[in-house]
């Protein structure tokens, strides 16, 4: 557990009048775990003001409405269905490729270790992790002593990436839930061996906690499978505008924790186009697809799993090699060279620039000739921002360290494929010949 005794002792006077340390006695450790936890879960507001909405005290009220089916006013009904009847070949083409989201029922996915008594019981005493942003850790039972009595308008909750990662003592959680079939195809597994981007977590959360309108990185899909208790979801679709989302008070930077949001702005954000609202029943799957804003309310107590997975659309591919490069590189290692999602997923791509150029360099050394020659046409934009890096990258990746003779034959004019790549770009001589003389 985390150990602020250092810095957070107090002075007090002894019997004789000299002033001595008080031992810190365990209640105050817990005191200021959890008040470590809030200053780097929202370091913009002190621990004190973590209350000053006063929601707490209309909790009961706001709850009610948030429960009530009469009061969910959403225009798009959240599809359901039943998980015996859906197959991966049509969740994947109703839902997936048309990023539509869905509610799935009747899992048999939620077994006994992930209710919070039992988690409570078994690892009461460990740290767990309260987000990735920061890695501040909590013990479970101040936690949740914590998260139960709060006055807080939005407590903070346990966002676990690490749990049931092999060799830590949460190892055997990793088997306490299943994938779901139907959303099994994560193109992000067949990585080459190494670490990804944090895609699992488990979510544990006491009333009011939540999290607010935010889109799932690297343009990946999610699914939230609830455990215990009921959650509360708003969801907006891929085009809703920036101007429509900032009416309801979601803009970039700091995020309306999700209690505040569905105080201020739920009925508003709930009239948006295409906004889709429910409540979440223990033993039910959320499907978020990639694109989505969505903010969840944990009505109860709640213990969830959460999963994000990625299908290689153009636009998780650009994110990735952007925000991810070395995952990105490990990515394309996945693919056998030549295997078709990689492939097309960059053709797609293309048209864009790929900013990082050691990510180029590794997705031309996918491309056969013809395709480069292909992705190079596609776009004098892309072709021009990519120049140098282009002629450079692909020489190295096909050629390694003999990038210097093949920069030679590359050079000759007999070479058809780059006769067709200038003339696509109608490139400067001059330009070229110092790319060349930068390479021999
Ligand atoms: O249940 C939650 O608090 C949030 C789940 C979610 O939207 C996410 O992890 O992206």
């Amino acid at each position: 557990m985390l150990n602020l005794q250092g810095m957070m002792m107090s002075s007090a006077s002894s019997a004789d009048g000299v002033a001595m340390r008080d031992e810190p006695d365990e209640e105050d450790d817990e005191i200021d775990e959890i008040v470590a936890c809030k200053r780097c879960e929202r370091a913009w507001l002190a621990p004190e003001d973590w209350a000053q909405d006063g929601l707490a005290a209309c909790w009961p009220a706001l709850r009610e409405k948030l429960l009530s089916e009469k009061l969910l006013r959403t225009s798009t009904p959240i599809a359901r269905e039943d998980a015996a009847a859906l197959t991966r070949a049509r969740f994947a083409a109703e839902y997936e490729a048309k990023r539509r989201p869905c509610v799935v029922a009747n899992r048999d996915a939620a077994r006994e270790p992930l209710a919070l008594a039992a988690l409570l019981d078994e690892f009461g005493d460990l740290n767990w992790r309260v987000s990735d942003t920061h890695g501040q850790m909590v013990g479970l039972r101040e936690w949740w002593a914590y998260a139960r009595a709060t006055d807080d308008d939005a407590p903070f909750g346990i966002y676990d990436a690490e749990f049931g990662d092999e060799g830590t003592p949460t190892a055997r959680l990793a088997a306490a839930y299943d994938v779901p079939a139907f959303a099994a195809e994560d193109a992000f597994a067949r990585a080459a061996a190494g670490p990804r981007p944090p895609w699992r977590w488990i979510l544990m959360g006491g009333p009011r906690s939540g999290t607010g309108m935010h889109v799932d990185p690297l343009h990946t899909h999610a699914w939230v499978h609830l455990c215990e208790g009921r959650k509360r979801w708003l969801m907006l679709p891929p085009d809703t505008t920036a101007a429509a989302l900032a009416t309801v008070g979601v803009a970039e930077g700091r995020q309306l924790p999700s209690g505040q949001f569905f105080a201020r702005h739920g009925d508003a954000a709930a009239d948006l186009p295409g906004a889709v609202e429910f409540v979440q029943e223990a033993g039910e799957l959320v499907y978020v697809p990639a694109g989505w804003t969505h903010a969840v309310l944990n009505l109860d107590a709640t213990v969830a799993v959460t999963h994000n997975y990625a299908t290689l659309t153009p636009a998780c591919v650009e994110a990735t090699a952007a925000e991810e490069p070395e995952f990105f590189i490990r990515l394309l290692r996945g693919f056998p060279p030549g295997a078709a999602p990689a492939l097309d997923a960059y053709r797609t791509a293309t048209p864009r620039p790929l900013a990082v150029p050691d990510v180029a360099a590794l997705v031309l050394s996918f491309c056969d000739t013809q395709r480069c020659v292909e992705a190079a046409a596609t776009s004098r934009a892309f072709v021009a921002r990519l120049d140098a890096v282009f002629w450079a990258a692909r020489l190295r990746a096909d050629f390694g360290e003999a990038a210097h003779a093949a920069a030679a034959v590359f050079s000759s004019s007999l070479a058809a494929w780059r006769r067709r790549y200038l003339d696509a770009q109608e490139a400067d001589a001059m330009e070229e010949a110092e790319i060349y003389g930068g390479l021999c």
